[in-house]
């Protein structure tokens, strides 16, 4: 029935029928995050990251309808330049199969289709989340709804402060998904290794994430986990500088009256423009860092289900 649906790259099947480790990556990123040329680069690097690091990189998208398990670099170069790339959520994923049409999943969505291929770790820059103000708005990402149901581990550098933080942390608390700090104590708010957010548990190693992973699924604990890894000191953007550049996104996205999924893209674009570049680079280097910790993650899970 699956596969009607979903196409498998060889060497992702492969891998996962030896059960190697497997790191999910998501494709909104290359689509709607990152500009041309730099979106396709950065998506080659971070599966040549992972294969470094002893696992199997699957972009995951859609391509003319097909839920799509491992893009080619053809498909990777298609989804970072062509201009008609729906980004597709939970909610989107059936309109956009049923009409053959090309689709960037988001968090939520690469989620649901990684968990239907078996993988179960995944790479990214930031999560979605309750954004500012989000008591009027009712804007809360499909992303932590997904965390809370399917099966899949999210490395990454925390939430943007484009988010209300605080209360993306009260939302993961009450659907019981888990955050962790890899080597922190804190919540990495992605451009800053430092949020002023505790994380519910820090890990100092890759094995004993993956025990505490394995545990949670054994026990029936449905759901995922988000995996707060900071920016390495060196990439680090100064606090003050980005977050009036955020202040100015956010400003700009309400006076514009943008709204829905046209929101966490277009605050993407406008910080990057605020900030000259420099916020762009940090995200380059946060999600590589992202990239090697999910493999070296994805690794001891394998260990763990031989
Ligand atoms: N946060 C980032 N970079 C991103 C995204 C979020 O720092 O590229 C993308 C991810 O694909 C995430 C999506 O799943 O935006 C969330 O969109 P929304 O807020 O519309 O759910
Ligand atoms: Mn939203």
């Amino acid at each position: 029935m699956l596969r009607e649906y979903l196409d498998i790259k060889e060497e992702v099947k492969v891998a996962l029928e030896k059960k190697e480790a497997v790191v999910a990556l998501e494709s909104t990123i290359i689509s709607h995050g990152m500009p041309y040329p730099k979106n396709v680069e950065t998506a080659l690097k971070v599966e040549s990251i992972i294969r470094e690091n002893g696992a199997v990189p699957a972009t995951i998208g859609i391509i003319g309808g097909r839920l799509k398990v491992g893009l080619t670099e053809d498909e990777i170069i298609h989804m970072g330049k062509a201009e008609n790339v729906v980004k597709t959520s939970r909610r989107d994923i059936p309109f956009i199969v049923a009409k053959g049409l090309d689709g960037a999943t988001t968090v939520a969505s690469t989620m649901i289709i990684a968990n239907l291929a078996g993988i179960r770790v995944f790479a990214t820059g930031g999560i979605g989340g309750v954004h500012r103000k989000a008591q009027e708005t009712f804007d809360i990402s499909a992303d932590l709804e997904e965390l809370a149901r399917t099966n899949v581990a999210v490395v990454c550098a925390g939430a943007k402060s484009i988010l209300d933080i605080g209360l993306t942390l009260e939302y993961l608390e009450t659907k019981g998904v888990p955050v962790v700090g890899y080597k922190t104590d804190e919540l990495p708010a992605f451009y800053t290794s430092r949020s002023g957010f505790k994380v519910d548990y820090r890990v100092d190693s890759a094995e004993e994430l993956a025990r505490a992973i394995k545990i949670k699924w054994d026990l029936g604990l449905n759901g995922g986990l988000v995996v707060g890894n900071p920016i390495p000191k060196e990439y680090e953007i100064d606090y003050n500088t980005i977050n009036e550049a955020i202040e100015r996104a956010v400003r700009e996205a309400e006076e514009k009256g943008i709204k829905g999924k046209e929101t966490t893209p277009f605050l993407l674009a406008k910080v990057k423009e605020i900030t000259g570049g420099e916020s762009l680079e940090a995200n380059i280097q946060l999600v590589y860092n992202n990239a090697k910790v999910a493999s070296q993650l994805s690794v001891e899970l394998s260990k763990l289900y031989k």
